[in-house]
């Protein structure tokens, strides 16, 4: 099992969940592709928008409805700083994940959070698992404890 998704199986056991971590045979790098591998609605899918904070220099982590897409502007405002691209780099080395994989939960240290309040519309969600291959399922509500993300308005 690679380590990513070792990571993020132990912060839900961690939590007290019973992880629902699924392997798909098809590539779940994209939300629409990770809606059609769960076979749910797009908006069911938890991406994991990553943007760096140009004061901290630090990931912020936005997670977004799978349809939905982060507005620039609503987003800095939200974060209270500028945010610009983050790189592969940048991303491997505060989340522990590859882009494709990145995963809301099981991060290398602490990471500032915000959600897209579309996600609380539903009783399950799905989102990554540190892999482009696994998925895992989690009530809103426990996606909120696990992050410690803030609910905010940022998507266009
Ligand atoms: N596994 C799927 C569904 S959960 C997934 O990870 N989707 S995602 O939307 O959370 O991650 C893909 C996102 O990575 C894209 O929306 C995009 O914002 C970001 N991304 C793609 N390429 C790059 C890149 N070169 N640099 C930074 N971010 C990128």
């Amino acid at each position: 099992m690679s380590k990513s998704l070792k990571r993020v199986e132990a912060a839900l056991v961690e939590a007290g969940l019973t992880p629902d971590i699924r392997e798909m045979q098809a590539s779940t790098r994209t939300a629409a592709d990770a809606a059609a591998a769960v076979g749910c609605g797009v908006d069911q899918i938890v991406k994991s928008i990553i943007f760096r904070g140009e004061v901290t220099g630090h990931v912020v982590l936005f997670l977004t409805a799978g349809g939905n897409r982060v507005d620039d502007a609503k987003a800095s405002a939200v974060a209270g700083q500028p945010l610009g691209k983050a790189d592969a780099d940048l991303i491997r080395a505060e989340t522990g994940f590859a882009i494709g994989g990145v995963s809301p939960v099981g991060h290398l240290a602490p990471v500032t959070a915000y959600l897209d309040p579309r996600v609380l519309g539903f009783d399950t969600v799905w989102a990554a698992a540190g892999t482009p291959r696994h998925v895992f399922a989690i009530a809103p509500a426990d996606l909120l404890r696990l992050t410690g993300a803030r609910v905010a308005d940022f998507v266009g």
